[in-house]
């Protein structure tokens, strides 16, 4: 279904009209040079390699306060002092923004899109109603909902934590708001729900119960999820793994460690990972790696296609702007047979000082640009390269006699041992990456 252009009361954007793609040839900063929706590369249209969606907080929510300052961003929607006023109107704002960029998802906290309220009970009942909004704004526009979560994080009372924390009354608060987060995207249709451990970890293990708080953790995921499949939701449930900030140790640190929690409490039917750049990165792993970790362990979700500054340690949230690792990552989604029910969430903010409203579209863009580029140079690299011959060609041993014997697991340690013994030694073969940079270097 094609999106269609959704203004509110108010144009938000008035100078901005529907991006277009324009080819590379264009100067013209709002527009695509690579991204054309409807191409087919690989079988299938550009948009459904991609499936991109605009997260909520960063884009309509975020005006770039920082530890050393406030926020620097007006923006038009949040001008009155009246919350449930600006909730609205950041709702037109929003789908204004998804329909002149022309994403077709997008994904939001519950307090992202409704205000806090003066009690739980008023939280709640401000989501639903902020909810109902959201799905005729859906309806028209044509956009729908990657996922929704629940914001456990921002509240001073998950300081020690929210489904791990060592008060059972904020477990209990905790648990409130996921069942209202999972109404809501049920309500919305969403294809997913997330679960990013916000302060799901500690600062100092002398003052906690590792043991205890992550059993609680796998228990409270059990009920949510129970809740949700009891009540409709058919979509999967998504754990975002990030290695530390704002805890010191987070229990999500990465893909390895998400997918062994989720066996060893028995979660992995229903739960599968949605793995972001920048956190990746912060766990000293490529987000290629991640990506490849997780289709290989069957627990690939979706994506959170940010990144970091390799020059500093902390989430920089930034529009994904490297062709390099947008190539790669096309590379294994294309062999990995793709995003299917996921979705690429930008989760990335612009600079504290890009100040202009049109940055927040340029930054948009720019990343679906470069990914649009990086899927169609991946694709030629697996066409028309011997690139995938070269990696095939290293593992030939396994093809077969003893080799291919040992690949299915036949042989015994002292039928190995007998076979080293009888053969000559092996000679070195090269693992030729120069190689293999050479023919990535000559396609992009
Ligand atoms: C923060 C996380 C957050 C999740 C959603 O670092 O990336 O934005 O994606 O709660
Ligand atoms: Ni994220
Ligand atoms: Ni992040």
């Amino acid at each position: 279904m094609s999106i269609k252009i959704s203004i509110g009361k108010k144009e938000y954007f008035p100078k901005i009209k529907s991006i277009k793609y324009e080819g590379p040839k264009s100067k013209n900063p709002l527009s695509f040079k690579y991204y054309d929706s409807e191409k087919i590369i690989a079988e299938k249209p550009m948009k459904d390699h991609f499936r991109f969606a605009t997260a909520y907080w960063h884009t309509l929510c975020g005006t770039g306060g920082d530890p050393f300052g406030p926020g620097t961003k007006v923006f038009p929607w949040d001008c009155t002092d009246n919350p449930t006023k600006n909730a609205k109107n950041r709702l037109d704002a929003a789908f204004e923004f998804f329909t002149k960029l022309g994403t077709n998802f997008y994904c939001f906290h519950d307090r992202d899109i409704a205000p806090e309220g003066k009690n739980l009970r008023e939280s709640i009942i401000n989501l639903e109603s902020m909810v109902d909004l959201a799905k005729e704004k859906q309806e028209e526009s044509g956009v729908r909902l990657l996922w929704g979560t629940a914001n456990l994080f921002s509240n001073p009372i998950y300081m020690n934590g929210a489904a791990t924390s060592p008060d059972f009354k904020v477990v209990a608060h905790a648990a409130a708001q996921v069942k209202s987060a999972i109404d809501a995207t049920i309500k919305l249709k969403g294809d997913n729900y997330v679960f990013w451990g916000g302060r799901e970890g500690y600062s100092s293990l002398l003052n906690t119960n590792m043991k205890k708080e992550l059993d609680h953790l796998a228990i409270f995921l059990h009920k949510a999820k129970d809740y949700g499949r009891e009540n409709g939701f058919k979509g999967t449930f998504l754990i975002e793994p990030k290695p530390m900030e704002p805890s010191k140790h987070q229990y999500d640190f990465d893909v390895a460690a998400v997918v062994a929690f989720l066996k060893h409490y028995d979660l992995d039917e229903d739960f599968k990972i949605n793995i972001e750049n920048n956190h990746a990165t912060l766990a000293g792993h490529t987000f290629a790696h991640e990506i490849q970790s997780a289709f290989d362990y069957g627990a690939f979700g979706s994506l959170d296609i940010n990144q970091g500054d390799p020059h500093n340690g902390w989430d920089t949230d930034e529009f994904l702007h490297n062709i390099y690792d947008a190539v790669h990552i096309m590379m294994v989604l294309l062999e990995s047979g793709g995003l299917q029910n996921g979705g690429m969430n930008f989760d990335a903010k612009t600079r504290r000082n890009s100040t202009d409203l049109e940055d927040i579209f340029i930054g948009h863009i720019n990343s679906m640009d470069i990914l649009a580029k990086g899927l169609i140079i991946a694709n030629n690299i697996l066409k028309d390269s011997n690139y995938l011959d070269m990696k095939r060609v290293r593992y030939s041993s396994f093809n077969q006699n003893e080799g291919r014997q040992f690949s299915s697991g036949k042989l015994n340690l002292s039928q190995l041992s007998r076979i080293a013994l009888n053969q000559s030694i092996p000679e070195l073969k090269s693992g030729k990456q120069e190689l293999f940079e050479s023919i990535i270097n000559k396609y992009l």
